[in-house]
């Protein structure tokens, strides 16, 4: 056997895969490494509540506490705490901002605080769990700017162009970790059997143009002309250029964003006539989803700025997303600029 032709072990861990990745910067401390690990170890103990999710109802819940005893909280206030716990002793972060907290997340004084901080919707589309529908932890990173000590705003309000690394857990058909370092797209599918995430998608590359386009049409009437043309367009028929395009909406962004990744297509949660700047948050959803898809090849604008250049002004600030295929966010953005 000649071990210079030897593939990659099928069980090639999430473990392995990051350890070998800080190969390639000589100056890695393994900081950053460790921290990546640390958030898999929340994202296991939260699956281990979403696949209880169903049964709440069914084991029984007395008020907050369930027939074990034990406090019942909602699923996402679970992940929020779960992911925080995991990493506020670290040593890893100064500072964390979560969709589920107003204010930004001091690390505990007892606690050293690190270089980095993280930004984190810790469940999202959790209006789709009694439905059984898939929901989605969403992570974001960036170095700290500030020299010192306790992180602060300044530290979590940065573009999403210096994020070191962005990805997201979707609880779907399996549990998946996609993540980017930077360094291209990579998706781990968890084995319950072992309790690892391994990999099953390395160096992921989504098409330059799509079939498929995922909105809320529910919102047609309220949006910009130029947006209502765009969608016209993908529905007219021309099969020369793959039109009509196919309609898929999950109303779960992790869910719909990566099956756009995977087969190509274009997500849009645009602003309109009641909500101006859309519905999606740019620090923990918009940034890091666009910094994969931008990994793989595409592309994500709010309809006039690429969304990683946007200068953050406060914490939960709301911004259209229209992300996917390069060569449709293209012409999306053609269409509304046309207006
Ligand atoms: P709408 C879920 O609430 C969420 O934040 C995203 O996961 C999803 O893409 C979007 O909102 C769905 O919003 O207005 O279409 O129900």
């Amino acid at each position: 056997m000649n071990p210079e032709t030897i593939e990659k072990p099928k069980t090639y861990t999430l473990g392995r895969f990051i350890m070998e990745q800080e190969r390639n910067y000589p100056a890695a401390t393994g900081e950053f490494s460790s921290l990546l690990l640390d958030f898999t170890l929340a994202a296991k103990i939260i699956t281990r509540e979403v696949s209880k999710a169903g049964l709440v109802n069914i084991l029984g819940v007395t008020g907050s506490e369930n027939v074990h005893g034990e406090k019942v909280q909602k699923l996402d206030v679970f992940a929020h705490e779960t992911i925080y716990k995991a990493l506020d002793h670290t040593g890893q972060l100064c500072v964390m901002t979560s969709e589920e907290e107003e204010m930004i997340l001091h690390i505990p004084s007892r606690y050293p605080c690190g270089k980095y901080v993280l930004n984190y919707d810790p469940l999202d589309g959790s209006s789709n769990i009694d439905s059984n529908g898939s929901i989605g932890s969403i992570f974001s990173i960036h170095r700290r700017v500030t020299p010192e000590g306790r992180g602060s705003e300044p530290d979590v309000l940065q573009p999403g162009n210096r994020q070191v690394a962005a990805g997201y857990i979707l609880w779907g058909s399996s549990v998946m970790l996609v993540f980017s370092t930077g360094q291209g797209v990579h998706g781990f599918t968890y084995d319950s059997s072992v309790g690892e995430f391994l990999l099953s998608h390395e160096n992921i590359r989504t098409p330059e143009r799509g079939a498929i386009y995922s909105t809320n049409e529910g919102n047609y009437n309220r949006w910009t002309p130029g947006l209502r043309r765009y969608i016209d367009h993908l529905k007219s028929e021309d099969p020369a250029n793959g039109r009509p395009y196919t309609a898929r909406y999950i109303g779960s962004l992790c869910a719909d964003v990566h099956r756009n990744l995977l087969y190509g297509g274009i997500y849009l949660y645009p602003g309109d006539t009641r909500n101006p700047n859309g519905k999606l948050r740019l620090l923990y959803e918009a940034n890091p989803l666009s910094m994969i898809v931008e990994q793989a090849g595409g592309a994500a604008s709010d309809g006039h700025t690429r969304i990683l250049d946007l200068q953050p002004t406060s914490l939960h600030q709301r911004v259209p997303l229209i992300v996917g295929s390069r060569l449709d966010v293209e012409e999306a953005v053609r269409f509304i600029q046309e207006n």
